[in-house]
């Protein structure tokens, strides 16, 4: 029996947990309170409403809503030194933005992506009529394999569109090389990448063209919106036109563009959040280090860590669960979490290339991308931002604890 009086906070701690014939896995979590609201994987950063109110009041001043306004041109200016890149642009959404990339490199045929992401990464080339061939990952990193990258090479490959997934950097001097070999282009979606760096370097700086959205759900955002980096200026030009419909002036269309302006609204919402965004990186980065200081000895459960050189955002907090070692599926982990109003997320499950609409692609086949079916039936997201209360990891992390060390 429990001694009366035991803190709540000894009950949980651990080798008292796997010691304690008594205390069942059941008792434990019964003792663990749900959380009275949802906590989700992510909450928006939020600029304070009294400064939203000032910025609106100027663009209703102004009466310039969109079309390239004053706000969208000091954001472009404020990101690009930001991001430390010379050419950006930015977009209503991050996936108009890929497609806008495709476009302007003149992309054609075949483009090797990734399975392990978001469904905009492959539908974005098929929006721009280019066959998706999805190339397995790294283990460490769950990012495109350079090693798998070259047997996928074919006369009619014209690009490769790797994705700096959770934010870690993709091996990005392996990748150049390929591209240079083969004379393809390549175009890095940045989605998750914001503010990061690699040896001093600016993630943006990699490759042709990077995308980051700009997403309520991200790091850094606009509400909705993306931003491209370009290795040159013209490409900038290109993309401004491309997404005003390729309208040059007033009387010449040149281009048949599409509509991907972001307003001046999305752009308020930016410029307010640049004025916070290092403090949420520096908050995201305290958020995980607790969250691995506190789920860093239980039996199959892994995580990232820093990677010397690499200046990280914390644009999430994957873990990586092996059902054997840790007792119970990720799925299953994730039911639990459910029950406690913990809602995670499996991203990224299903594989792309297990979506209807891509199966019949031959890198689909199954058993050629093993790496990256085996990460996608064992990551689980866990909620991350950088507003999160000690207190909140820290039931999240004895949930997980008692539940895998009770595990079959
Ligand atoms: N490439 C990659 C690799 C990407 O990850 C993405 C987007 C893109 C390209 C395309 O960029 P954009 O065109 O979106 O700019 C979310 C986002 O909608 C999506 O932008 C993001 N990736 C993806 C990874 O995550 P869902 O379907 O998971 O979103 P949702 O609505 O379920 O939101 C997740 C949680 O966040 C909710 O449970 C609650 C919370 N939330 C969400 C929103 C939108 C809020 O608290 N407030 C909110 O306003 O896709």
């Amino acid at each position: 029996m429990l001694a009366e009086g035991t803190a709540f906070a000894e009950i949980y701690s651990g080798s008292y947990i796997f010691t304690s014939a008594l205390l069942e896995r059941g008792f434990l979590m019964e003792l663990i309170e749900s959380f009275p609201e949802p906590v989700f994987v992510t909450q928006p950063l939020l600029p304070d409403i009294n400064k939203v109110m000032v910025k609106v009041r100027q663009i209703w001043e102004s009466k310039q809503l969109t079309n390239n306004g004053p706000m969208v041109r000091k954001l472009e200016e404020e990101l690009g030194s930001y991001l430390k890149v010379m050419n950006l642009s930015l977009f209503s959404n991050g996936t108009i933005a890929l497609q806008i990339a495709c476009r302007i490199l003149k992309l054609s045929g075949e483009v090797i992506t990734t399975p392990f992401t978001f469904a905009a990464t492959p539908h974005a080339l098929v929006w721009s009529n280019l066959k998706p061939v999805f190339c397995d990952v790294e283990n460490e990193t769950l990012n495109m394999d350079p090693d798998c990258i070259e047997k996928l090479i074919t006369p009619g490959t014209s690009a490769i569109m790797p994705v700096h997934v959770y934010g870690n950097p993709c091996a990005v001097e392996k990748i150049q090389k390929i591209a240079d070999r083969y004379a393809l282009k390549v175009i890095y979606d940045a989605a998750h990448a914001f503010g990061v760096e690699v040896a001093g370097k600016p993630i943006g700086a990699f490759g042709d063209i990077s995308m980051f959205s700009l997403h309520a759900t991200k790091v850094y955002h606009s509400v909705e919106g993306g931003a491209l980096t370009f290795n040159h200026p013209f490409l900038k030009e290109e993309a401004d036109m491309l997404r005003n419909f390729g309208i040059k002036n007033e009387e010449n269309i040149i281009e048949p563009g599409t509509n991907g302006k972001m307003n001046e609204l999305q752009a308020a919402i930016g410029l307010l959040l640049l004025e916070i965004i290092d403090e949420e990186i520096e908050n995201r980065r305290k958020v995980a280090n607790q969250y691995r200081a506190q789920l860093m000895d239980i039996p199959g459960l892994t995580f990232f860590r820093d990677i010397e050189g690499v200046k990280h955002n914390y644009a999430y907090f994957p873990i990586r669960i092996d059902c054997k070692e840790f007792g119970h599926s990720r799925d299953e982990l994730f039911e639990e979490l459910k029950k406690f109003n913990i809602f995670t997320r499996k991203y990224f499950y299903p594989l792309c290339s297990r979506f209807m609409c891509y199966r019949n692609l031959p890198a689909a086949d199954e058993g050629s991308l093993p790496v990256a079916e085996k990460a996608a039936g064992e990551i689980l997201v866990l909620p991350m931002h950088g507003r999160m209360g000690a207190d909140v990891i820290d039931t999240i992390c004895r949930i997980i604890r008692v539940y895998s060390s009770h595990g079959r």
